[in-house]
């Protein structure tokens, strides 16, 4: 099912994913990395949970509902390594995956953002979310999750500038792209180009994504496994 489309996809590249492309040898280096079995590793709910950083990590961070559960899920292609759910708010831990091959970590991040949760556990979140994004050595990237639809919002704009300030190297990736015109989908890029060109930790290219269909899917574990074999894994 994930195939075609994928190619598909490729072949309108870099307009519709919006990012430079990817030989074949860098697709299929991603697609070996995540053929791999990956594996949940541990649910971190504060700092001194943290496994240890003793290997690479890459986090992926985002509002509630973003679809970070449901991105990682395509990735690795397993359904339900991540929890994808309807309700936001609901995934309160740093959640860690690994390989038994790669040395590296894929880490789901508790989403910011949600209003409805009681003010003392969103303070205490964040709290957790900036402790770990400021302070994480081995964080190789952050993906910010940035919904299609949307756009980048206030939100989003506060955990921008505090990887900015920490010097952490971070991308935006948007997520549900099925959910919006093609047309649509070009406007939103340009517009998030523009607006990470403010920012001077923002890697300048944007992976347009789509968990539901498969788009950009593939563009997205090139750019992992060339993250990777940049750091000497
Ligand atoms: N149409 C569509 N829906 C998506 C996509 N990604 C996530 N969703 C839906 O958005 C909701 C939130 O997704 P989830 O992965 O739990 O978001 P998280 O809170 O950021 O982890 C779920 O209902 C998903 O099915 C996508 O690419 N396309
Ligand atoms: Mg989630």
């Amino acid at each position: 099912m994930e195939r075609p489309l994928c190619f598909f996809w490729r072949l309108k590249a870099p307009e519709m994913t919006g990012t430079s492309d990817f030989s074949e040898d860098q697709i299929e280096a991603g697609r070996k990395l995540f053929t791999q079995p990956w594996q949940f590793v541990r649910g971190a709910p504060d700092l001194i949970h943290l496994p240890p950083d003793d290997r690479p990590e890459i986090a992926f961070a985002g509002r509630s509902n973003v679809g970070k559960s449901s991105l990682i899920n395509a990735l690795v292609g397993q359904l339900k390594l991540a929890r994808a759910s309807n309700t936001p708010g609901r995934t309160q831990e740093l959640n860690f995956f690994s390989i038994p091959i790669t040395t590296l970590y894929l880490v789901d991040m508790p989403g910011y953002g949600f209003a409805e949760a009681p003010k003392a556990k969103v303070k205490a979140w964040n709290k957790v979310l900036r402790g770990y994004l400021a302070g994480r050595r081995t964080l190789l990237r952050v993906f910010v999750l940035i919904d299609a639809r949307h756009g980048i919002k206030d939100t989003d704009e506060d955990i921008l500038q505090l990887l900015d300030t920490a010097a952490v190297s971070y991308q935006a990736v948007l997520t549900k792209a099925d959910k919006i015109s093609k047309s649509a989908l070009e406007k939103v890029i340009a517009e998030t180009k523009v607006a990470l060109a403010k920012h001077p930790a923002a890697f300048p290219d944007v992976i347009a994504t789509s968990a539901e269909k498969g788009g950009g899917v593939d563009i997205l574990r090139a750019e992992i496994a060339r993250l990777i074999a940049s750091a000497g894994r």
